[in-house]
């Protein structure tokens, strides 16, 4: 064993954001930064002495190298067993379920999720612990601690382990176990989902295509829908992980998955399009014509589930992050089950999924995911979905219309800000902050604001406290604006600012949506001084 003493502390003053350690990959290449964040995750979490983990990753760029790093650091740390995906690759869904399945101590992803991946892009850690799920802030603060003490990593001198070869390997005296990264999550997905009604559904002449983006999902989709479940070969498109996506953002939306979109807006459009990010926990949902937005997508998944065999008891409640609209509120409310609402990132799920307080869970960026595992899920949202279509034998633009007859529509869309100047972004949300109490009452481009607050969340397991979560206004009139900065962005600051605006039952439910946006935009933009304070007149990515 070498114990490598490391005079400087790159990782110093890089406070993990949502979901673990973010950076350019570059960075992570600078010897000794992985190392560095590696060992400060052992050291957080007392040590890997005799533990077992599960390694894997979505598969880009200096994946296979921080694999190797991580497995030897892990064996001069005393750990006793690693679990890694075959060629070490594992979505975050399926890490998380083999997280839990294996009733491991915790694990290590290595994704920058949908962020683009190569030598000049993105790369990722993230821990998560033994309920299978993102680290909470407690776990994290502990990591960032640790990050600005540490003066030394234990790694093991030894030759590389050949990920390639299903089984069990030895690296010093740590058993490294290289297992198949699908047949476990296809099995869950298996006891969760009705595969001979969805199997009937394909061979009735039903048709898809699931755009894997050259990601993680490729693999999984193609053995799930094509075999499994009998749709034609062709159904996953892109679906070979590539090192660097193809090039492209891995970012399943309406702007980075166009292709997808042009297909299904066309003439020759299939029944039902899908797909999935970098690391496989979002997912988007497309209709023939029809886009399915993240927000309304779990609110109709809620409503929908029991027709699942995984869900036939119904729900115990329907989480959601604080910027994702209402929808699923109301469903929440018919069902006369519980409903809540959390600060942004998946961690704040995990206590009410292991509380039993909430079943389904979603986020307005394209995550939705249940109580199965402790992360997001793309390829469940969409066997979801299937299940549902296979049941009710409607397609999915007569789903959404009867859902908004049911319930009203909740017009929502959100505007990205991209590599804004870290300075401009902060001054414009402290100013904004410093007015809030001031707004009610004022009107903006033709608005007045009814309310206006910054979110923050007071956990029911645990009652942790998570502030400046998000600002919020409400202007009359049914609509409401959020502004907040994004933690995983790798450049400059990203503001997102969040619209809605719900048109009750009966209300014209059949309008682009920005045109129904337009009013709470131009009022938002004006009251945020966005133009003055960002010199921009309109956002980077629209979803
Ligand atoms: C974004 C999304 C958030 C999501 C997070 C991680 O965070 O808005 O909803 O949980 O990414 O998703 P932010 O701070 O940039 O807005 V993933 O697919 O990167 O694990
Ligand atoms: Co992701």
């Amino acid at each position: 064993m070498t114990v490598e003493t490391v005079s400087t502390n790159p990782v110093e003053g890089q406070k993990p954001g949502t979901s673990g350690l973010r950076k350019k990959t570059r960075v992570f290449m600078q010897p000794g930064y992985l190392e560095n964040f590696v060992q400060s995750v052992f050291n957080a979490i007392g040590g890997a002495r005799g533990k077992t983990f599960v390694v894997g990753g979505d598969g880009r760029f200096f994946n296979r190298e921080a694999i190797q790093t991580i497995l030897k650091m892990a064996a001069a740390n005393g750990a006793k067993r690693v679990i890694v995906g075959q060629n070490g690759l594992l979505s975050t869904p399926a890490a998380s379920h083999l997280i839990r399945l294996n009733e491991t101590d915790g694990g290590l992803i290595l994704s920058a999720s949908h962020n683009p991946g190569g030598i000049d892009e993105d790369f990722g850690v993230k821990f998560n612990t033994p309920n299978g799920g993102p680290a909470p802030e407690g776990v994290t603060n502990a990591i960032f601690e640790q990050t600005t003490k540490i003066d030394e990593y234990a790694i093991l001198d030894a030759p590389e382990i050949d990920l390639a070869i299903i089984g069990a390997h030895m690296l010093g005296n740590l058993d490294v176990d290289v297992v198949d990264p699908v047949s476990d999550y296809r099995a869950l997905m298996e006891s969760l989902f009705d595969f001979d009604a969805i199997r009937a559904l394909f061979a009735s002449g039903f048709t898809m295509r699931f755009d894997a983006m050259h990601a993680i999902t490729g693999p999984y989709a193609a053995s799930v829908l094509e075999n499994a479940l009998g749709a034609p070969e062709g159904t996953v498109l892109n679906g070979v992980p590539l090192e660097d996506f193809g090039g492209g953002h891995p970012d399943p939306n309406p702007v980075w998955a166009k292709p997808l979109m042009d297909t299904m807006m066309s003439d020759t459009a299939p029944d039902f399009g899908a797909a999935s990010d970098g690391d496989g926990d979002r997912n988007m949902i497309v209709g023939r014509g029809l886009y399915v937005t993240p927000s309304d997508s779990l609110a109709v998944l809620a409503a929908n589930a029991h027709l699942a065999p995984g869900y036939t008891d119904g729900l115990a409640g329907v989480a959601r992050s604080m910027p994702t609209s209402g929808a699923s509120d109301r469903v929440a409310a018919k069902l006369g089950i519980a409903s809540f609402e959390t600060p942004t990132g998946w961690k704040f799920f995990g206590n009410l999924l292991d509380a039993g307080k909430a079943t389904i869970c979603g986020e307005e960026s394209a995550g939705t995911g249940s109580d199965h595992v402790r992360e997001k899920d793309g390829l469940w949202a969409v066997l979801l979905w299937l299940n549902i279509l296979a049941a009710r034998k409607d397609s999915v633009a007569e789903i959404m219309v009867d859902h908004w007859a049911t319930y009203g529509r909740n017009y929502y869309s959100r505007h990205d800000y991209e590599a804004v100047p870290t300075d401009a972004a902060n001054t414009l949300m402290s100013d904004l902050r410093a007015k809030l109490s001031d707004l009610p009452g004022q009107s903006f481009a033709e608005l007045t604001v009814e309310a206006a607050d910054e979110f923050s969340y007071r956990d029911p397991v645990d009652d942790s406290l998570s502030e400046n979560q998000g600002l919020r206004i409400w202007y009359e009139g049914g609509s409401r604006a959020v502004l907040r900065l994004s933690g995983t962005g790798t450049e400059g600051a990203t503001l997102r600012v969040y619209l809605e605006q719900y048109a009750p039952q009966g209300a014209d439910h059949f309008q682009d949506a920005q045109v129904a946006l337009a009013a709470v935009r131009d009022a938002t933009a004006e009251v945020s001084r966005m133009q003055t304070l960002l010199d921009r007149t309109s956002p980077d990515v629209v979803t």
